[in-house]
């Protein structure tokens, strides 16, 4: 899963034209390198970064959606309003990607109508705070049996599939982080596929002393791969190309090939495939 940022913020002249033409850029060189899902995100999650309005935020995104959506590509939408991702999935989206874990009943109820499955991922408090002072008396369980719980609650409602994502760096200290990611062979050994997003995060920076964020591809890839050898169906990165790269390599010395949609077995199967073909043409 290639990052495909549309905040205004991420370039260098802040025009909307220019934001958009770049963002086109970015996504070809990523398809072209193999990358099977972009995610698009049009509202920052950063600590202290203000709030977008949804209007705002469909402005970001719709026009990347709809010079995509017939790219043989999976477009996933980062956001956390119901509202953008009712209009991303009706503009062509395939999967929502939301870091509240599916907790408003209707997220799930818009996922559920539009038959589009959700990648739903564990945070402790709000991005605003998460990083204060992150407190687990187990964090293994809690956030297992959270993930657990989300999934339940979506597919009760109707949503068809279901990603389940940790959270690395989401109200976690290194130590929860590492947890967590030791952890991965007994989240990934459960009935729904798994995906992790490290990419230039802190713990990178934890783990090998790296403090600026444009220098940690390198820990990143390194992270993902073992997190794919755990059995991770997707990793979320910003330099997804590299990554292609490293997981066919990985693949070819009898890892598993994870940078083609997966088979039968971990899917986000009838979900995106289908709705794409019907409901969407
Ligand atoms: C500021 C803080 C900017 C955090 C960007 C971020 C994930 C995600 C993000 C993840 C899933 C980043 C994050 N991280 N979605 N969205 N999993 N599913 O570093 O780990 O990209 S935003």
């Amino acid at each position: 899963m290639g990052i495909l940022n549309v905040t205004p913020d991420s370039f260098s002249d802040g025009g909307r034209h220019a934001a958009l033409q770049d963002a086109l850029a970015a996504a070809q060189a990523m398809r072209e390198a193999g990358v099977v899902i972009l995610d698009i995100g049009g509202e920052s999650t950063r600590p202290g970064a203000a709030p977008v309005p949804a209007h705002e935020e469909l402005d970001r995104v719709l026009p990347v959606i709809r010079a995509l959506r017939s790219a043989d590509v999976l477009l996933s939408v980062d956001t956390m309003k119901p509202e953008v991702a009712a209009e991303a999935l009706r503009a062509g989206a395939h999967l929502i990607n939301d870091v509240t874990g599916l907790r408003d009943p209707q997220m799930r109820r818009v996922c559920a109508e539009a038959g589009a499955p959700a990648c739903v991922m564990h945070m402790q408090g709000d991005p605003q705070t998460m990083q204060a002072a992150p407190h687990y008396a187990d964090v293994v369980a809690e956030v297992h049996g959270y993930l657990r719980a989300q999934a339940r609650e979506a597919l009760d409602a109707g949503v068809p599939d279901v990603l389940l994502d940790p959270g690395i760096g989401f109200g976690k200290t290194l130590e929860h982080n590492l947890s967590l990611l030791r952890a991965l062979p007994d989240l990934t050994a459960g009935p729904h596929p798994v995906l992790i997003g490290a990419s230039r995060k802190r713990l990178i920076d934890f783990m090998a002393s790296v403090p600026h964020a444009a220098d940690r591809d390198p820990g990143t890839l390194a992270l993902h791969l073992h997190a794919a050898r755990c059995g991770a169906a997707v990793v979320r990165a910003h330099a997804a190309a590299a990554h292609v790269q490293a997981l066919r390599v990985q693949a070819a010395l009898g890892g598993g090939d994870r940078t083609r949609p997966p088979g039968p077995r971990r899917t986000l199967d009838s979900g995106v495939m289908h709705h794409t073909d019907t409901e969407r043409a």
